[in-house]
């Protein structure tokens, strides 16, 4: 049986605008999805899960113990931030061995054990990658510098362009700027040249130029495969590939933000280190690989990217062809870059149906709405914490993988982090008067799991980030113990939906009525089905949903509400479709 059968081949838009139908599946068997297809893939930001040792910093052990949090929400993959040996600069993103695990997060044993634990639970287990760059505490980077055979040119050296008349300080090849600030070039004495660091200087660039890099970081790959790891979501991949040879300099970028100054990345463009072709090459070969552990076994071993790249077109590429995949899929931020504050149904329907319009022929889709480097959801539509529901069960419910950032089933909101906690290093380097525009701390600080001293995270006095002070309501326990309704509940309610026939096989339709104001999708297979309904509005509308969406019966029994659903309306009743009343910023899901 063709694989792409069951796939989502078609997307007509019916109607004249905002309306996306995808087919149902017309296979009485379909062929069943792929894990990486349907299961929810949790993000753990490993130094904020859970500290088992009371250093204040999460662990290996401290995620072990709270695995019957995933099964209780019915995750069934976790991606884990990086945990490779790392000195920290960049929080386990500035990599020392690419095949150690780092001593404030366990040892290799303890991955063992932690990796076994999951399994023993069918729980995936997918590892951040960061082939960009290594740490300069790497032993690579101080054999490069010695010029010691095969190391030579590990890393992207290049002579000064002259000497500063005033100083007689050597001046950087090109005006390339970090994507953090500064200069992306720093001088090392020992070898009389600069080298490129696209990030902090303590993350020099690996010369993907040298296939001795490229064989290297293979051999990587393949230590984590051996032991049993599902997949990688590979870091950062634009930046992986750069030209530097001739150093051309980056012109002004005419669109560039009007804060920006001429020392930060967005000030320029990034034609020579940004997005080049000889990226794909690249990660071919870690597809190759990781295929070849496929087909040894029939279970997929996956490849997820992150490339913040402009436009959908340039996006996709990274799908690769039927022929030559690239990537399972690309992560798809288009909730986050393009749905702003005072958005509504018909900003959410742009990202949904472009998505689907566009998305090249037999591959998969995937939602998401929050990562370690973004504001959390709860709070960037602040004060309404009831858009996190609502979100969830767009990311839950639309077909395509869903990720799950941590903290974002129960609400968690960014924290008010002061200059003097600020760690990350964005953060710092903007200083004290911009810190807040660049730093990542808000949306790291550590996991709420009940009302005790920190939450139940640490033991420790001093956290590695403070704890969100609205921790003792904003919790795991005190929402599943409430009799009344929480974020958790809801999020549970979609995790099952999610595991059915209809949300796996069912059509799809996606409308936008009453001029944007609402938003909904409905997913029908076999004659059943569900529809979920979101006013983004602050109004209460009222809506004939069988006059907006094809195949809608007169009754139906909801099956879930957003946490403090107006009109009050009790789970499990029957109500009429023809005239649904939605209270201003709530959203509702019917069966049928
Ligand atoms: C990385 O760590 C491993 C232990 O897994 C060790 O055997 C190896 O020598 C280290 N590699 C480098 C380049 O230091
Ligand atoms: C492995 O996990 C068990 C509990 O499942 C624990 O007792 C043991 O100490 C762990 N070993 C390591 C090396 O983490
Ligand atoms: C790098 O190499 C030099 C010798 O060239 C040595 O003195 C130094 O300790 C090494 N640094 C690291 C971090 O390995
Ligand atoms: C040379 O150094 C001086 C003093 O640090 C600085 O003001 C000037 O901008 C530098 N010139 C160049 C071309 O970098
Ligand atoms: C964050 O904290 C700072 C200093 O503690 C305070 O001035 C500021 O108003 C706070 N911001 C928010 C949004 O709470
Ligand atoms: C935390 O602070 C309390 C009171 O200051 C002290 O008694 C305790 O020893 C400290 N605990 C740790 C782990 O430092
Ligand atoms: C939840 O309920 C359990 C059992 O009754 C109780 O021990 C715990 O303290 C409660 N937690 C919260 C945060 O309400
Ligand atoms: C929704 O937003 C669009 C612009 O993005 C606007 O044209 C439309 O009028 C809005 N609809 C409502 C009901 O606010
Ligand atoms: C819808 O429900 C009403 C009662 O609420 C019932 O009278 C009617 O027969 C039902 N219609 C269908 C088509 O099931
Ligand atoms: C989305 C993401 O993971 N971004 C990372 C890109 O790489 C830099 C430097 O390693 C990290 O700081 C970011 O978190
Ligand atoms: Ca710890
Ligand atoms: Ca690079």
């Amino acid at each position: 049986m063709a694989v792409t059968k069951f796939l989502i081949l078609l997307a007509l838009t019916v109607g004249c605008t905002l309306a996306i139908k995808l087919p149902q599946n017309p296979e009485p068997n379909p062929e069943p999805l792929k894990w990486w297809q349907q299961e929810i893939i949790y993000q753990v930001y490993p130094r904020s899960h859970q500290d088992s040792d009371g250093d204040g910093v999460g662990d290996l052990a401290g995620i072990q113990s709270r695995l019957d949090h995933f099964t209780d929400l019915g995750v069934g993959a976790v991606w884990i931030s990086p945990i490779y040996k790392s000195p920290m600069k960049d929080f386990g993103y500035d990599i020392s061995n690419f095949t150690d695990i780092e001593p404030q997060f366990g040892t290799l044993e303890s991955f063992k054990n932690l990796s076994s634990a999951l399994k023993e639970r069918n729980i995936k287990l997918i590892m951040d990658f960061v082939p960009n760059h290594s740490s300069n505490e790497h032993p690579w980077f101080n054999m490069s510098i010695n010029r010691e055979e095969i190391y030579d040119d590990f890393y992207v050296w290049k002579d000064p362009s002259g000497v500063n008349s005033s100083t007689g300080e050597p001046l950087p090849p090109n005006n390339w700027i970090s994507v953090f600030g500064g200069s992306a070039w720093t001088y090392v004495e020992a070898r009389e040249q600069f080298y490129l660091h696209q990030f902090t200087p303590e993350q020099p660039d690996l010369n993907y130029e040298n296939p001795e890099v490229t064989k290297a970081i293979l051999a990587a790959i393949k230590f984590w495969l051996d032991l049993g790891v599902d997949g990688f979501r590979v870091d950062a991949v634009p930046h992986l590939f750069d030209k530097p040879r001739p150093l051309w300099t980056q012109p002004v970028d005419p669109n560039r933000p009007p804060t920006a100054l001429p020392s930060d990345w967005a000030y320029y463009q990034h034609l020579y280190t940004y997005n080049l072709p000889g990226v794909f090459e690249v990660l071919a070969k870690f597809r190759e690989l990781l295929d070849i552990y496929t087909w040894a076994d029939g279970i997929e071993r996956v490849m997820f990217v992150e490339a913040g790249v402009p436009t959908l077109d340039l996006l996709f590429e990274y799908y690769g062809t039927k022929e030559k995949p690239i990537a399972h899929f690309p992560f798809n931020f288009e909730f986050i870059n393009r749905v702003k504050s005072g958005f509504n149904g018909t900003n959410i329907a742009d990202v949904v149906d472009e998505w689907f319009t566009k998305m090249p022929e037999g591959m998969w889709a995937n939602w998401l709405v929050g990562n370690h480097d973004n504001n959390r959801v709860a709070s960037r539509f602040s004060p309404d914490t009831g858009i996190v529901d609502a979100f969830n069960a767009l990311v839950l419910l639309l077909p395509g993988n869903a990720v799950t950032y941590y903290g974002e089933e129960i609400g968690m909101k960014n924290a008010n982090i002061s200059w003097e906690d600020t760690v990350d290093p964005p953060g710092c380097s903007a200083g004290p008067d911009r810190y807040q525009q660049f730093s990542r701390d808000p949306e790291r600080t550590p996991m709420h799991w009940n009302d005790d001293k920190n939450a139940g995270f640490s033991t420790a006095n001093k956290t590695w980030l403070p704890m969100h002070p609205d921790y003792p309501e904003v919790n795991v326990e005190a929402q599943i113990n409430t009799t009344g309704a929480s974020h958790i509940k809801v999020y549970k309610q979609l995790s099952a939906l999610r595991a059915t026939d209809v949300w796996r096989y069912g059509s799809m339709e996606s409308q936008a009525p009453d001029g944007g104001a609402l938003f909904g999708f409905s997913r029908i297979y076999n004659g059943k089905g569900f529809i979920c309904l979101f006013n983004f509005v602050d109004e209460v509308k009222t809506i004939n949903i069988p006059q907006e969406f094809e195949d809608i019966p007169q009754n139906a029994t909801v099956y879930s509400t957003s946490v403090g659903f107006e009109p009050e309306t009790a789970i499990g009743s029957s109500v009429r479709t023809d005239n649904l009343v939605i209270g201003a910023r709530h959203s509702i899901i019917l069966e049928f």
